[in-house]
Protein backbone atom coordinates (compact mmCIF):
# COMPACT_ATOMS: atom_id res chain seq x y z
CA UNK A 1 0.00 0.00 0.00
CA UNK A 2 1.21 3.48 -0.77
CA UNK A 3 1.89 6.13 1.88
CA UNK A 4 2.29 8.89 0.12
CA UNK A 5 -0.96 10.31 -0.24
CA UNK A 6 -1.62 10.67 3.54
CA UNK A 7 -1.75 14.03 4.99
CA UNK A 8 1.05 14.63 6.92
CA UNK A 9 -0.36 14.74 10.65
CA UNK A 10 0.90 18.34 11.26
CA UNK A 11 -1.31 19.78 8.25
CA UNK A 12 -4.10 18.12 10.27
CA UNK A 13 -3.41 19.97 13.08
CA UNK A 14 -2.63 23.49 11.37
CA UNK A 15 -6.27 22.79 9.48
CA UNK A 16 -7.79 21.56 12.75
CA UNK A 17 -6.44 24.73 14.78
CA UNK A 18 -7.52 26.92 12.31
CA UNK A 19 -11.55 25.35 12.35
CA UNK A 20 -11.05 25.39 16.25
CA UNK A 21 -10.56 29.36 15.89
CA UNK A 22 -12.97 30.05 13.20
CA UNK A 23 -15.55 28.16 15.77
CA UNK A 24 -14.66 29.66 18.70
CA UNK A 25 -14.43 33.33 16.91
CA UNK A 26 -18.35 32.47 16.05
CA UNK A 27 -19.71 31.33 19.72
CA UNK A 28 -17.91 33.67 21.34
CA UNK A 29 -17.50 37.29 19.86
CA UNK A 30 -15.46 38.35 22.56
CA UNK A 31 -12.28 36.63 21.37
CA UNK A 32 -13.14 38.21 18.06
CA UNK A 33 -12.24 41.27 19.58
CA UNK A 34 -9.07 39.86 21.78
CA UNK A 35 -8.07 38.48 18.49
CA UNK A 36 -7.52 41.81 17.11
CA UNK A 37 -6.11 43.31 20.00
CA UNK A 38 -3.10 40.69 20.29
CA UNK A 39 -2.90 41.16 16.35
CA UNK A 40 -2.55 45.07 16.68
CA UNK A 41 -0.11 44.40 19.83
CA UNK A 42 1.90 41.80 18.10
CA UNK A 43 2.13 44.64 15.44
CA UNK A 44 3.45 47.35 17.36
CA UNK A 45 5.62 45.00 19.43
CA UNK A 46 7.24 44.02 15.81
CA UNK A 47 7.13 47.97 14.56
CA UNK A 48 9.14 49.79 17.67
CA UNK A 49 11.06 47.13 18.84
CA UNK A 50 13.92 45.47 16.00
CA UNK A 51 15.44 43.60 18.45
CA UNK A 52 12.53 41.12 19.30
CA UNK A 53 11.30 41.25 15.56
CA UNK A 54 15.10 40.04 14.89
CA UNK A 55 15.14 37.24 17.54
CA UNK A 56 11.76 36.14 16.37
CA UNK A 57 13.17 35.90 12.74
CA UNK A 58 16.15 34.05 13.76
CA UNK A 59 14.10 31.30 15.55
CA UNK A 60 11.72 31.37 13.21
CA UNK A 61 9.06 31.92 15.53
CA UNK A 62 8.19 34.90 13.12
CA UNK A 63 6.19 32.07 10.93
CA UNK A 64 4.19 30.48 14.10
CA UNK A 65 3.11 33.61 15.92
CA UNK A 66 -0.08 34.10 14.25
CA UNK A 67 -1.70 30.91 14.16
CA UNK A 68 -0.30 30.06 17.80
CA UNK A 69 -3.09 29.33 20.54
CA UNK A 70 -3.83 26.94 23.11
CA UNK A 71 -7.29 25.27 24.14
CA UNK A 72 -8.52 23.93 27.22
CA UNK A 73 -11.17 20.90 27.81
CA UNK A 74 -12.03 19.10 30.62
CA UNK A 75 -13.68 15.47 30.94
CA UNK A 76 -15.09 12.99 33.22
CA UNK A 77 -14.00 9.39 32.43
CA UNK A 78 -10.76 7.34 31.24
CA UNK A 79 -12.26 6.30 28.52
CA UNK A 80 -13.50 9.60 27.25
CA UNK A 81 -9.06 10.70 28.15
CA UNK A 82 -7.84 7.48 25.97
CA UNK A 83 -10.19 8.23 23.14
CA UNK A 84 -8.86 11.83 23.27
CA UNK A 85 -5.18 10.60 23.56
CA UNK A 86 -6.02 8.81 20.22
CA UNK A 87 -8.14 11.37 18.37
CA UNK A 88 -5.20 13.63 19.40
CA UNK A 89 -2.35 11.46 17.88
CA UNK A 90 -4.09 11.29 14.71
CA UNK A 91 -2.70 15.19 14.46
CA UNK A 92 0.18 14.21 15.43
CA UNK A 93 -0.03 15.44 19.35
CA UNK A 94 1.08 13.58 22.43
CA UNK A 95 0.66 13.99 25.61
CA UNK A 96 3.14 16.30 27.60
CA UNK A 97 3.35 16.96 31.29
CA UNK A 98 1.75 16.02 33.80
CA UNK A 99 -0.56 18.67 36.18
CA UNK A 100 -1.87 18.37 39.42
CA UNK A 101 -4.49 20.99 40.15
CA UNK A 102 -5.82 19.27 44.05
CA UNK A 103 -3.52 21.41 45.74
CA UNK A 104 -5.38 24.51 44.56
CA UNK A 105 -8.52 22.97 45.73
CA UNK A 106 -9.42 22.18 41.98
CA UNK A 107 -10.77 18.36 41.55
CA UNK A 108 -8.73 17.94 38.32
CA UNK A 109 -5.68 16.59 36.68
CA UNK A 110 -4.42 16.85 33.43
CA UNK A 111 -1.47 16.96 30.75
CA UNK A 112 -1.08 19.20 27.78
CA UNK A 113 -1.65 17.20 23.93
CA UNK A 114 1.12 19.19 21.68
CA UNK A 115 3.45 18.17 19.02
CA UNK A 116 6.86 16.92 20.51
CA UNK A 117 9.86 17.64 17.72
CA UNK A 118 11.25 21.27 16.62
CA UNK A 119 10.21 20.87 12.76
CA UNK A 120 6.54 19.71 14.07
CA UNK A 121 5.66 22.34 16.17
CA UNK A 122 7.26 24.91 13.34
CA UNK A 123 4.15 23.77 11.23
CA UNK A 124 1.71 24.09 14.25
CA UNK A 125 2.51 24.54 17.90
CA UNK A 126 -1.30 24.15 18.62
CA UNK A 127 -1.88 22.84 22.31
CA UNK A 128 -4.57 21.49 24.38
CA UNK A 129 -4.63 21.79 27.96
CA UNK A 130 -6.64 18.95 28.71
CA UNK A 131 -8.15 17.78 32.14
CA UNK A 132 -9.94 14.77 33.47
CA UNK A 133 -11.97 15.27 36.34
CA UNK A 134 -11.30 13.44 39.55
CA UNK A 135 -15.09 11.90 40.75
CA UNK A 136 -13.63 9.95 43.60
CA UNK A 137 -12.71 13.44 45.07
CA UNK A 138 -17.14 13.91 45.23
CA UNK A 139 -17.54 13.16 48.80
CA UNK A 140 -21.28 12.30 48.76
CA UNK A 141 -21.84 9.19 47.53
CA UNK A 142 -25.10 9.26 45.64
CA UNK A 143 -24.07 12.56 43.68
CA UNK A 144 -20.60 10.05 42.61
CA UNK A 145 -22.98 7.42 41.70
CA UNK A 146 -25.19 9.86 39.55
CA UNK A 147 -22.61 11.26 37.81
CA UNK A 148 -20.92 8.47 36.70
CA UNK A 149 -23.97 7.03 35.46
CA UNK A 150 -24.75 10.37 33.76
CA UNK A 151 -20.86 10.34 32.16
CA UNK A 152 -21.18 6.60 31.52
CA UNK A 153 -24.16 7.45 29.12
CA UNK A 154 -22.88 10.22 26.85
CA UNK A 155 -20.81 9.46 24.13
CA UNK A 156 -18.40 12.44 23.24
CA UNK A 157 -17.55 11.86 19.78
CA UNK A 158 -18.85 11.45 16.38
CA UNK A 159 -19.27 7.67 15.14
CA UNK A 160 -17.62 8.97 11.78
CA UNK A 161 -14.61 10.27 14.03
CA UNK A 162 -14.22 7.41 15.88
CA UNK A 163 -14.32 5.60 12.33
CA UNK A 164 -11.20 7.74 10.91
CA UNK A 165 -9.21 6.99 14.61
CA UNK A 166 -9.84 3.50 14.09
CA UNK A 167 -9.09 4.03 10.24
CA UNK A 168 -6.00 6.38 10.77
CA UNK A 169 -4.59 3.68 13.36
CA UNK A 170 -4.82 0.25 11.01
CA UNK A 171 -3.48 2.22 7.64
CA UNK A 172 -1.21 4.69 9.31
CA UNK A 173 -2.45 7.72 7.81
CA UNK A 174 -5.50 9.53 6.52
CA UNK A 175 -5.58 10.36 2.76
CA UNK A 176 -7.28 14.08 1.56
CA UNK A 177 -10.55 13.47 1.80
CA UNK A 178 -10.33 11.65 5.21
CA UNK A 179 -8.09 14.09 6.55
CA UNK A 180 -11.27 17.03 5.34
CA UNK A 181 -13.35 14.61 6.70
CA UNK A 182 -11.73 14.18 10.38
CA UNK A 183 -11.45 17.60 10.55
CA UNK A 184 -15.19 18.38 11.07
CA UNK A 185 -15.59 15.06 12.95
CA UNK A 186 -13.06 16.22 15.18
CA UNK A 187 -14.25 19.39 15.81
CA UNK A 188 -17.78 18.28 17.16
CA UNK A 189 -16.50 16.55 20.06
CA UNK A 190 -15.61 20.56 21.48
CA UNK A 191 -18.92 22.08 20.04
CA UNK A 192 -20.60 23.85 22.59
CA UNK A 193 -23.91 22.57 23.51
CA UNK A 194 -26.61 25.17 24.88
CA UNK A 195 -28.54 22.17 25.97
CA UNK A 196 -27.71 20.18 29.21
CA UNK A 197 -27.97 16.52 30.17
CA UNK A 198 -29.77 17.13 33.77
CA UNK A 199 -32.87 18.95 35.15
CA UNK A 200 -32.24 22.36 36.82
CA UNK A 201 -31.68 20.58 40.28
CA UNK A 202 -29.36 18.04 39.57
CA UNK A 203 -27.34 20.59 37.65
CA UNK A 204 -27.97 22.51 41.39
CA UNK A 205 -26.30 19.77 43.55
CA UNK A 206 -23.31 19.19 41.10
CA UNK A 207 -22.61 22.71 40.88
CA UNK A 208 -22.83 22.79 45.19
CA UNK A 209 -20.01 19.81 45.26
CA UNK A 210 -17.87 22.46 42.38
CA UNK A 211 -18.60 24.72 39.55
CA UNK A 212 -16.40 22.37 37.48
CA UNK A 213 -18.33 19.34 38.48
CA UNK A 214 -21.37 20.62 36.88
CA UNK A 215 -19.13 21.75 34.02
CA UNK A 216 -17.80 18.23 33.23
CA UNK A 217 -21.00 16.16 33.94
CA UNK A 218 -23.99 17.98 33.08
CA UNK A 219 -23.32 19.04 29.22
CA UNK A 220 -22.94 16.45 26.20
CA UNK A 221 -19.69 17.00 25.49
CA UNK A 222 -16.00 18.41 26.53
CA UNK A 223 -17.05 21.87 25.06
CA UNK A 224 -13.19 23.84 24.15
CA UNK A 225 -13.68 26.66 27.35
CA UNK A 226 -11.14 29.02 26.03
CA UNK A 227 -8.79 29.43 22.99
CA UNK A 228 -5.50 31.31 24.08
CA UNK A 229 -3.73 33.99 21.40
CA UNK A 230 -0.21 34.42 22.11
CA UNK A 231 1.04 37.96 22.43
CA UNK A 232 4.54 39.30 22.49
CA UNK A 233 3.88 41.91 25.10
CA UNK A 234 1.22 40.95 27.88
CA UNK A 235 1.53 44.30 30.04
CA UNK A 236 0.87 46.26 26.92
CA UNK A 237 -2.66 43.86 26.26
CA UNK A 238 -3.70 43.65 30.01
CA UNK A 239 -3.63 47.43 30.05
CA UNK A 240 -5.49 47.97 26.81
CA UNK A 241 -7.83 45.28 27.92
CA UNK A 242 -10.35 47.43 29.54
CA UNK A 243 -10.64 50.21 26.76
CA UNK A 244 -12.00 47.16 24.84
CA UNK A 245 -14.67 45.88 27.14
CA UNK A 246 -12.66 43.31 28.43
CA UNK A 247 -12.24 43.39 32.33
CA UNK A 248 -8.77 40.96 33.05
CA UNK A 249 -8.20 39.20 36.33
CA UNK A 250 -6.30 41.32 38.78
CA UNK A 251 -2.70 39.45 38.52
CA UNK A 252 -0.65 37.98 35.55
CA UNK A 253 -0.12 34.83 36.81
CA UNK A 254 4.32 33.36 35.88
CA UNK A 255 7.09 35.36 36.31
CA UNK A 256 7.26 39.38 36.35
CA UNK A 257 8.04 41.31 33.02
CA UNK A 258 11.54 41.19 32.30
CA UNK A 259 14.26 41.88 29.18
CA UNK A 260 14.49 38.19 28.38
CA UNK A 261 10.90 36.44 28.80
CA UNK A 262 10.85 32.76 30.56
CA UNK A 263 8.80 30.53 30.71
CA UNK A 264 4.96 31.55 30.41
CA UNK A 265 3.08 34.69 31.49
CA UNK A 266 -0.59 34.32 31.59
CA UNK A 267 -4.02 36.44 32.25
CA UNK A 268 -7.84 35.45 31.59
CA UNK A 269 -11.20 36.65 31.92
CA UNK A 270 -14.06 35.92 33.42
CA UNK A 271 -16.52 33.31 32.37
CA UNK A 272 -19.54 34.45 30.52
CA UNK A 273 -22.78 33.81 31.57
CA UNK A 274 -24.41 31.42 28.95
CA UNK A 275 -28.22 30.27 28.54
CA UNK A 276 -28.67 26.42 29.22
CA UNK A 277 -31.94 24.47 28.44
CA UNK A 278 -32.34 21.81 31.50
CA UNK A 279 -33.93 18.52 30.84
CA UNK A 280 -36.73 19.16 32.62
CA UNK A 281 -37.14 23.11 30.68
CA UNK A 282 -38.65 24.08 27.80
CA UNK A 283 -36.27 26.63 26.68
CA UNK A 284 -33.10 27.72 27.84
CA UNK A 285 -33.71 29.69 31.08
CA UNK A 286 -31.14 28.23 32.90
CA UNK A 287 -27.59 29.50 32.81
CA UNK A 288 -24.02 28.48 33.06
CA UNK A 289 -20.67 30.25 32.94
CA UNK A 290 -17.84 28.17 31.85
CA UNK A 291 -15.74 29.88 28.87
CA UNK A 292 -13.55 32.46 29.33
CA UNK A 293 -10.71 34.20 27.69
CA UNK A 294 -7.25 34.34 27.74
CA UNK A 295 -3.73 35.30 26.60
CA UNK A 296 -0.32 34.28 26.80
CA UNK A 297 3.25 35.61 26.32
CA UNK A 298 6.03 32.92 26.09
CA UNK A 299 9.70 33.05 26.69
CA UNK A 300 12.29 30.56 27.23
CA UNK A 301 12.32 26.78 28.61
CA UNK A 302 13.83 26.70 31.63
CA UNK A 303 16.37 23.73 32.61
CA UNK A 304 15.50 21.38 35.75
CA UNK A 305 18.32 24.44 37.23
CA UNK A 306 16.32 26.89 35.79
CA UNK A 307 13.36 25.80 37.17
CA UNK A 308 13.94 24.71 40.44
CA UNK A 309 15.27 28.85 41.07
CA UNK A 310 11.78 29.67 39.38
CA UNK A 311 10.03 28.01 42.20
CA UNK A 312 12.04 29.05 44.51
CA UNK A 313 11.55 32.65 43.62
CA UNK A 314 8.09 32.40 42.74
CA UNK A 315 7.30 30.88 46.57
CA UNK A 316 9.42 33.33 48.51
CA UNK A 317 7.43 35.89 46.96
CA UNK A 318 3.85 34.02 47.73
CA UNK A 319 4.96 33.17 50.85
CA UNK A 320 5.95 36.78 51.66
CA UNK A 321 2.27 37.98 50.18
CA UNK A 322 0.47 35.87 52.53
CA UNK A 323 -2.33 35.40 50.68
CA UNK A 324 -3.68 34.44 47.14
CA UNK A 325 -2.79 37.68 45.16
CA UNK A 326 -6.09 39.46 43.93
CA UNK A 327 -7.39 42.80 43.43
CA UNK A 328 -6.30 44.34 46.98
CA UNK A 329 -2.61 43.33 46.56
CA UNK A 330 -2.21 42.89 42.96
CA UNK A 331 0.56 46.05 43.35
CA UNK A 332 2.06 44.46 46.52
CA UNK A 333 2.38 40.98 44.76
CA UNK A 334 3.44 42.74 41.47
CA UNK A 335 6.60 44.38 43.65
CA UNK A 336 7.05 41.37 45.69
CA UNK A 337 7.47 39.43 42.07
CA UNK A 338 10.25 41.83 41.22
CA UNK A 339 11.81 42.06 44.00
CA UNK A 340 12.62 38.24 44.15
CA UNK A 341 13.03 37.71 40.57
CA UNK A 342 15.93 40.13 40.78
CA UNK A 343 17.82 37.12 41.42
CA UNK A 344 16.99 35.40 38.02
CA UNK A 345 19.40 36.15 35.49
CA UNK A 346 18.38 38.48 32.68
CA UNK A 347 20.50 38.15 29.70
CA UNK A 348 20.69 35.46 27.16
CA UNK A 349 24.51 34.86 28.23
CA UNK A 350 23.73 34.81 31.92
CA UNK A 351 21.06 32.06 31.30
CA UNK A 352 23.51 30.04 28.65
CA UNK A 353 26.34 30.25 31.22
CA UNK A 354 24.47 28.92 34.37
CA UNK A 355 22.40 26.36 32.44
CA UNK A 356 19.30 28.24 33.38
CA UNK A 357 17.64 27.85 30.01
CA UNK A 358 17.64 25.60 27.01
CA UNK A 359 19.04 26.96 23.75
CA UNK A 360 19.25 26.03 19.89
CA UNK A 361 21.93 26.33 18.31
CA UNK A 362 22.98 27.10 14.30
CA UNK A 363 26.00 28.21 12.94
CA UNK A 364 26.66 31.47 11.68
CA UNK A 365 27.69 33.01 7.81
CA UNK A 366 31.36 32.33 9.27
CA UNK A 367 32.76 29.16 7.86
CA UNK A 368 35.63 27.69 9.53
CA UNK A 369 39.07 27.51 6.92
CA UNK A 370 40.34 24.31 6.37
CA UNK A 371 43.31 24.56 8.38
CA UNK A 372 41.20 25.02 11.71
CA UNK A 373 39.91 22.35 12.15
CA UNK A 374 40.98 21.81 15.48
CA UNK A 375 38.93 20.08 18.27
CA UNK A 376 36.49 23.03 19.56
CA UNK A 377 34.41 23.18 22.07
CA UNK A 378 30.98 24.61 21.89
CA UNK A 379 31.49 27.59 23.88
CA UNK A 380 34.79 28.25 21.77
CA UNK A 381 32.47 27.70 19.04
CA UNK A 382 30.32 30.61 20.02
CA UNK A 383 32.82 33.04 21.39
CA UNK A 384 34.30 32.78 18.31
CA UNK A 385 31.08 33.81 16.00
CA UNK A 386 30.91 30.08 14.55
CA UNK A 387 27.85 29.49 16.15
CA UNK A 388 24.90 31.34 17.77
CA UNK A 389 22.86 30.66 20.40
CA UNK A 390 18.29 31.01 20.58
CA UNK A 391 16.62 30.30 23.43
CA UNK A 392 13.78 27.60 22.69
CA UNK A 393 10.42 28.92 23.27
CA UNK A 394 8.20 27.14 26.29
CA UNK A 395 5.51 24.81 25.01
CA UNK A 396 4.08 23.98 27.61
CA UNK A 397 2.20 25.05 30.91
CA UNK A 398 2.79 25.93 34.58
CA UNK A 399 0.69 24.16 37.40
CA UNK A 400 0.80 27.45 39.89
CA UNK A 401 -0.65 30.02 36.76
CA UNK A 402 -3.04 26.83 35.38
CA UNK A 403 -4.43 27.05 39.10
CA UNK A 404 -4.45 30.74 39.10
CA UNK A 405 -6.81 30.31 35.51
CA UNK A 406 -9.19 28.34 36.69
CA UNK A 407 -9.70 29.97 39.81
CA UNK A 408 -10.14 33.37 38.20
CA UNK A 409 -12.77 32.06 36.01
CA UNK A 410 -14.84 29.23 38.58
CA UNK A 411 -14.72 32.04 41.18
CA UNK A 412 -13.96 31.95 45.15
CA UNK A 413 -16.39 29.31 45.39
CA UNK A 414 -14.66 26.99 43.89
CA UNK A 415 -11.94 26.56 46.58
CA UNK A 416 -12.11 23.28 48.46
CA UNK A 417 -9.64 20.67 49.81
CA UNK A 418 -8.87 17.84 49.37
CA UNK A 419 -7.23 15.13 51.30
CA UNK A 420 -5.84 13.15 48.03
CA UNK A 421 -3.22 14.86 46.02
CA UNK A 422 -1.00 13.73 43.15
CA UNK A 423 -1.59 10.80 41.09
CA UNK A 424 0.12 10.72 37.44
CA UNK A 425 -0.07 6.79 37.63
CA UNK A 426 -4.09 6.52 38.08
CA UNK A 427 -3.78 9.72 35.10
CA UNK A 428 -1.34 7.31 32.61
CA UNK A 429 -3.91 4.72 33.20
CA UNK A 430 -6.59 6.35 32.51
CA UNK A 431 -4.86 7.65 29.36
CA UNK A 432 -3.63 4.35 28.61
CA UNK A 433 -0.21 5.38 27.94
CA UNK A 434 2.46 7.17 29.75
CA UNK A 435 3.11 11.11 29.78
CA UNK A 436 5.98 12.16 28.08
CA UNK A 437 8.87 14.54 30.00
CA UNK A 438 9.04 17.85 28.84
CA UNK A 439 12.52 18.39 29.80
CA UNK A 440 13.44 15.66 28.29
CA UNK A 441 12.17 17.44 24.93
CA UNK A 442 13.97 20.25 25.13
CA UNK A 443 16.61 18.97 26.08
CA UNK A 444 16.74 16.71 22.66
CA UNK A 445 15.90 19.71 20.85
CA UNK A 446 18.97 21.65 21.79
CA UNK A 447 20.91 18.38 21.58
CA UNK A 448 19.96 17.63 17.93
CA UNK A 449 21.09 21.70 17.14
CA UNK A 450 24.18 21.26 18.48
CA UNK A 451 24.74 17.64 16.37
CA UNK A 452 23.61 19.72 13.40
CA UNK A 453 26.24 22.56 14.18
CA UNK A 454 29.74 20.75 14.55
CA UNK A 455 28.24 18.17 11.49
CA UNK A 456 28.07 21.53 9.34
CA UNK A 457 31.28 22.66 10.58
CA UNK A 458 33.23 19.32 9.53
CA UNK A 459 34.00 18.98 13.29
CA UNK A 460 33.86 15.78 15.25
CA UNK A 461 32.04 15.67 18.22
C1 LIG B 1 -7.69 25.05 32.21
C2 LIG B 1 -7.04 26.13 33.03
C3 LIG B 1 -5.52 26.19 32.81
C4 LIG B 1 -3.77 27.39 31.39
O1 LIG B 1 -3.52 28.01 30.33
O2 LIG B 1 -2.92 27.24 32.28
C5 LIG B 1 -5.13 26.88 31.56
C6 LIG B 1 -9.19 25.02 32.35
O3 LIG B 1 -9.78 25.97 32.87
O4 LIG B 1 -9.76 24.02 31.89
O5 LIG B 1 -5.87 27.04 30.64
NI1 LIG C 1 -5.20 28.35 29.18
Amino acid sequence: MSHSNFVSPDLIRQRFSKAMSDMYRKEVPLYGALMELVEQTNRHVLDSDPQVARQLNNTGEIQRLDMERHGAIRVGTATELATLARLFAVMGMQPVGYYDLTPAGVPVHSTAFRAVHEEALQVSPFRVFTSLLRLELIEDRELRAFAQSILDKRSIFTPMALTLIDRAEAEGGLNEEDAEAFVLQALETFRWHHSATVTAEQYRQLSAQHRLIADVVAFKGPHINHLTPRTLDIDIVQAQMPAHGITPKAVIEGPPRRQCPILLRQTSFKALDEPVAFTDQADSHGSHSARFGEIEQRGAALTPKGRALYDRLLNAARDELKDFPNEANAARYNALMTQHFGEFPDTLDGMRQQELAYFRYGVTEKRLASGERRAMTLDELLSLGYVSAQPLVYEDFLPVSAAGIFQSNLGDAAQAHYGQHSNQHAFEQALGRATLDELALYAETQRRSIEACFEALGLNH
